[in-house]
């Protein structure tokens, strides 16, 4: 399509576009395509207009477009980032140079695991990207900016109409001395299930290839084989392994016997060994206290040699003060978000925790007048996504009971509304404590989490005790996550599955004891990439098809609405989930130099068919656009 063509004409690949090259190119190409591309975005909005975006509550609260003008800053010239030594020499090189810090660093999670955990994932690149490289110099010592994996690989697809490969590409572009740096679920890569090792070793090459630094791999059940593949890859691509221990429990509670200082401790010792560069402790549900954190960094740091990244959520409401106590501890990286990005199921707040090591030698140095500037701009952009954001307005402190993880909170409190259970929430977190006992007292973080959840939902909907799984289970149909988890298909639990409830859930099939990807034939990529080249009509390219080995049809939905409504991704946030009001106009940049003036006139009942006629006006010519009211 147009912008596929205009975007891989040689002069733009080359990076010499500028205006210029639209004046001297961009007719041709208006005459070739953008006919086309225009009437798919008048779609696009007609569409939107009419029937609305999904999750969009109240359509006719269209947030207003913010004006930001961006600081103008420039890096300091004797600046070292840990970006200009993982390049210049390699990964132990940015090992030695943490190591040598004094003060403590930085991960800017806003643009992923803050809007994941508390706007359902559905930031888009645009937002990012216009804010990307005042990120870096307001920001020049951060250590890394964590900006894709987790949950923005498929949501970008399945929402926001997105490459999640284009963001990557973007922003790596705009922040090139600072780490990029990904959350990637081990063995279940950027998915919900296991993918055989071919899989994972090809999805980190290209990550890779288009700018990934930081890996940050876990597994959801703590199970260190379930990592090994990845840490390979990333290895061999000469980038960070920042492998993870999901932290559960309560350390300091003498009756949780499982999870203890030392469980942390030995897991530790056997992923330094295992080839990690760094060490992630990751807090997802907000139970680190302060005094754990501080015991547990400290002793880490005298029984191991690598640097320590700490992890949480501020779900509790304790973020600030646990990360304090974990800097005196010797903490060498923690994470936070923009102030209008953090708090509750989010990361704590970069500017909180900066004011509250005021008076520590550790504090980071920050240009404080910037900071906040840049705050600006997101406490601007919030509202484009009011609508999926969680409603916590406060910490919830019975999350030390329940052990929900931040990003799956809102999620699942969306799942029980859709099955009418809303009015129930107390109980579904209540019973999402049971059914960790009854697991056997599990690591939560997906996609386990997601299996827990699963089950406490399958139990209150049907108004079950735990008791009751014992005595009915033989007739009961468990949801295929529950089963799939006892199989082993996501791994094995840290001290083995609870056997009598194994073998009831299993009703006879046998489970796995090994790793699953051990036994997954590769998935054949040269004929998922024939497959698709006679889908798309034209070649993929690697990362398409990789995209499809995970997802197969979230990619091809994907594909199917890019061709129906074109590059929706240069519409503005609120133009792209509200539509237009009537008599709105607005303007569109469809393409570098080139604009779209469209305004909504007027909008015609439905008729008998059901449908409207959408009177509107296309850089001051009108044009009419119909779409069928399903709403
Ligand atoms: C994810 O896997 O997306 C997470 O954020 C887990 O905490
Ligand atoms: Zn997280």
């Amino acid at each position: 399509d147009f912008l596929v063509q205009m975007f891989a004409h040689p002069t733009f690949t080359s990076g010499q576009a500028a205006t210029t090259f639209v004046d001297d190119h961009g007719q041709e190409f208006i005459r070739k395509s953008s006919v086309d591309t225009q009437q798919q975005l008048l779609d696009y909005m007609a569409e939107i207009t009419v029937n609305g975006f999904p999750g969009v509550k109240n359509p006719d609260a269209k947030p207003t477009l913010i004006e930001y003008t961006p600081q103008k800053l420039v890096l300091p010239e004797d600046l070292v980032t840990a970006k200009d030594v993982l390049d210049a020499q390699g990964p132990d090189q940015v090992v030695d140079w943490i190591k040598g810090q004094s003060e403590v660093l930085l991960t800017d999670t806003t643009m992923r695991d803050a809007h994941q955990s508390r706007f359902a994932t559905r930031f888009r690149t645009k937002d990012m990207a216009d804010i990307a490289e005042q990120t870096q110099t307001t920001l020049p010592n951060l250590f890394s900016n964590e900006m894709w994996g987790g949950a923005t690989f498929d949501t970008a697809y399945r929402f926001l109409d997105e490459d999640p490969w284009d963001r990557l590409k973007q922003l790596r572009e705009k922040m090139p001395r600072t780490l990029t740096q990904m959350l990637f679920r081990g063995s279940n890569a950027v998915g919900y299930q296991n993918y055989p090792d071919n899989v994972i070793q090809e999805f980190i090459h290209l990550a890779a290839k288009n700018g990934m630094d930081v890996f940050r791999i876990f597994d959801s059940l703590n199970w260190l084989p379930q990592m090994e593949t990845s840490i390979q890859a990333v290895r061999d691509e000469n980038k960070l392994a920042e492998v993870t221990m999901a932290y559960t429990g309560d350390i300091l509670d003498p009756s949780r016997t499982k999870y203890t200082l030392q469980y942390y401790v030995d897991f530790a010792k056997q992923i330094e060994a295992a080839g990690a560069h760094i060490l992630a402790i990751k807090d997802m549900s907000g139970l680190l206290k302060p005094e754990a954190a501080y015991q547990l960094v400290s002793t880490l740091k005298n029984e191991i040699d690598l640097p320590i990244h700490l992890h949480t959520h501020d779900t509790t409401g304790i973020g600030v003060s646990t990360y304090a106590r974990a800097v005196e501890a010797g903490v060498d990286i923690i994470d936070v978000a923009q102030s209008a990005m953090a708090s509750t199921t989010s990361q704590p707040s970069l500017s909180s925790t900066y004011y509250a090591l005021s008076g520590n030698d550790r504090q980071p140095t920050l240009d404080m007048p910037a900071v906040e500037r840049l705050n600006q701009y997101w406490q601007g952009v919030v509202p484009y996504y009011q609508d999926f954001e969680n409603g916590m307005r406060s910490p919830q402190t019975d999350i030390f009971e329940v052990e929900m993880p931040g990003g799956q909170y809102s999620n699942l409190q969306q799942q029980a509304n859709a099955l009418h259970l809303g009015d129930r929430w107390n109980e579904i977190k209540q019973m999402y404590a049971e059914v960790n006992q009854l697991f056997g007292d599990i690591i939560k973080v997906t996609p386990s989490s997601k299996v827990v959840g699963d089950m406490a939902l399958f139990m209150v909907q049907n108004d079950l005790t735990p008791d009751d799984i014992y005595a009915q289970g033989a007739q009961l149909d468990f949801p295929q996550s529950v089963v799939d988890f006892f199989k082993g298909d996501i791994g094995q639990p840290v001290g083995g599955f609870p056997t009598d409830l194994q073998a009831i859930i299993l009703k006879g099939q046998a489970p796995l004891t090994e790793r699953p990807g051990a036994l997954a034939e590769p998935y054949d990529l040269s004929q998922i990439k024939a497959d698709l080249t006679i889908e798309l009509e034209r070649e993929p390219t690697p990362e398409e098809v990789i995209s499809k080995a995970l997802y197969p049809e979230v990619f091809s939905d994907y594909e199917q609405k890019q061709a129906m409504f074109g590059p929706t991704t240069v519409l503005d946030t609120p133009t792209f989930f509200y539509g237009l009001k009537a008599h709105e106009e607005t303007v569109v940049q469809f393409a570098p130099g080139i604009t779209m003036v469209v305004t909504l006139n007027e909008m015609s009942a439905p008729d008998a068919d059901g449908v409207r006629t959408l009177y509107m006006a296309l850089d001051g010519r009108p044009v009419e656009v119909t779409v069928h009211d399903q709403t």
